[in-house]
């Protein structure tokens, strides 16, 4: 099985996120992210055998990070996979926390991680042609509270666990 941890957004956030992907369609086509599937990945695993879960889980547990809000503020364009996707001009403090809290923890637990730097993204669209322009949009923002361990397969995402951030008292 295919796996990676994710944060999701909410539903009005989905919305607006839906209405940049069509910005985002109108300027270069491609195949639209469905709305159940939209995501920010925080570190991608991969393949697994189902036995590998236990260790995902456990490493997963021992994160301790702090519920934030997220924004994201900018679209973009790769061409070397040929997506379009949302993300942020600026990186947020708490979101590299938790993204390198979880990364510290899956490596106590040997479990191999890309090598290649983060950069969080929400996915739009796929197999979409390089705009001419790269749309502006309004932020998007929404609360952080959980984290999920989520299976990949050609059917779409199935989540499998979450756990909750800390929120300060
Ligand atoms: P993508 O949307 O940019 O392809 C499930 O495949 C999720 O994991 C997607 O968010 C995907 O990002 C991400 N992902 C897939 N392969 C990856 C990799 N090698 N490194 C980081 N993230 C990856």
């Amino acid at each position: 099985m295919r796996v990676f941890f994710a944060v999701w957004p909410d539903e009005p956030s989905l919305i607006r996120l839906e209405e940049a992907g069509s910005r985002l369609f109108a300027a270069c086509g491609g195949k639209r992210t469905r709305r159940e599937s939209i995501h920010l990945t925080l570190a991608f695993v991969g393949e697994i055998e189902e036995g590998e879960l236990g260790k995902l889980k456990e490493a997963a547990c021992r994160v301790s990070a702090s519920a934030f809000e997220i924004v994201l503020d900018k679209l973009g364009y790769w061409k070397h996979n040929k997506i379009a996707w949302a993300g942020c001009m600026q990186v947020q403090r708490p979101l590299l926390e938790l993204v390198s809290l979880l990364e510290a923890e899956l490596k106590a637990s040997n479990v191999a991680l890309d090598a290649r730097p983060y950069v969080p993204h929400v996915t739009l669209l796929r197999k979409a042609e390089r705009p001419e322009t790269i749309p502006d949009i309004p932020d998007i923002s929404w609360a952080v509270s959980e984290f999920t361990l989520t299976a990949s397969s050609p059917s779409g995402y199935q989540n499998l666990a979450s756990w909750p951030l800390k929120v300060d008292a």
